[in-house]
């Protein structure tokens, strides 16, 4: 059976930190049924999607932050999201903030399938920035202070007929969770992301944002024979800039379609699944060429 299916990178702009949930839902709904009418099964969403990024502020009172976390989902506000899907028979990856009913809060990432079912969820495991104030930056980066770091693994899922794995931001940076990801037969790795151009405690390296985004993207798709979907929330938002080139990479580790504004926008591509055999039955053939002998010091914990 043909294992191929069109997917969509669904690129937001910028989100203003005033933007009412059902706004932003609306812009999502939007993309959500032009991928759809295009043949999408499949649409990746950004990270933190539903709200501005709202790490960038510190915040002195609890309930301004817990403004931005999501109690449930679906929620009155998402509903629509997933009724879309359910219409559509399309699935989608939604980045969002979660506050679990013990009061824990994640950077969590779900996927849905083409019947509008909660199939999969992922809590973001690499936090990047600070826990402290630090006025000094032009804008803060607290993630490690408003997330705990995900608790679930990286789970991979039987999924658009095939082996689908989450990642969120910062965590596609990092070989570890591609490889644990690849050891599993991942498919098809969803990614999205908010990263400002500018880094306040290295910015001579302001100008590689874009390149470094392409790769490990790149890296991680041919390393692990998959499919990546990689999708932004960018332009200038609240003030600062956050880089786009949403892509779709195929297994062989080329670019296959890309978002050329800063804007909300698809970037749509057919994918065939079996194309992971290209790299998975050869060059990275993990059971004949790995040697996890020599490995140790990886999973060694200081
Ligand atoms: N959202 C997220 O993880 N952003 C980081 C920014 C760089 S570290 C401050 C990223 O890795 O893209």
């Amino acid at each position: 059976m043909s294992r191929k299916f069109v997917v969509a990178a669904a690129q937001l702009g910028p989100i203003a930190r005033n933007e009412s949930r059902d706004r932003v839902i609306s812009r999502l709904l939007a993309l959500f049924h032009r991928a759809a009418a295009c043949g999408a099964r499949l649409v990746v969403f950004p990270e933190l999607a539903l709200t501005t990024f709202f790490p960038r502020w510190y915040f002195e009172r609890e309930e301004e932050l817990l403004a931005f976390f999501e109690r449930s989902m679906p929620d009155t506000a998402t509903r629509p999201l997933f009724e879309a899907a359910a219409a559509r028979s399309c699935g989608f990856y939604l980045g969002y903030a979660e506050l679990t009913p013990e009061g824990r809060r994640f950077n969590t990432a779900i996927l849905v399938d083409e019947r509008a079912r909660i199939i999969g969820k992922y809590r973001k495991v690499h936090l990047p920035g600070h826990r402290e104030h630090e006025p000094w930056r032009p804008f803060q980066h607290l993630e490690k202070r408003y997330f705990e770091p995900g608790d679930l693994g990286f789970p991979v899922f039987e999924a658009f007929g095939g082996k689908v794995g989450m990642l969120i931001c910062n965590d596609r940076r990092w070989p570890e969770a591609w490889r644990v990801l690849g050891l599993q037969g991942v498919e098809l790795v969803a990614v999205g992301y908010n990263t400002p151009q500018h880094y306040p405690p290295v910015p001579q390296h302001d100008h590689l944002q874009n390149f470094h985004n392409h790769l490990v993207l790149q890296a991680g798709a041919y390393q692990n024979g998959t499919w990546v979907v990689a999708t932004a929330k960018c332009g200038v938002e609240e003030g600062c800039l956050l880089i786009g080139q949403s892509c779709i990479v195929a297994p062989t580790g080329e670019i296959v379609a890309m978002c050329t504004t800063l804007d909300d926008e698809l970037a749509l591509a057919e994918i065939d699944l079996d194309r992971t055999k290209e790299i998975k039955n050869h060059i990275f053939d993990f059971a004949l060429h790995r040697r996890p002998e020599c490995y140790g010091p990886i999973c060694a914990i200081p």
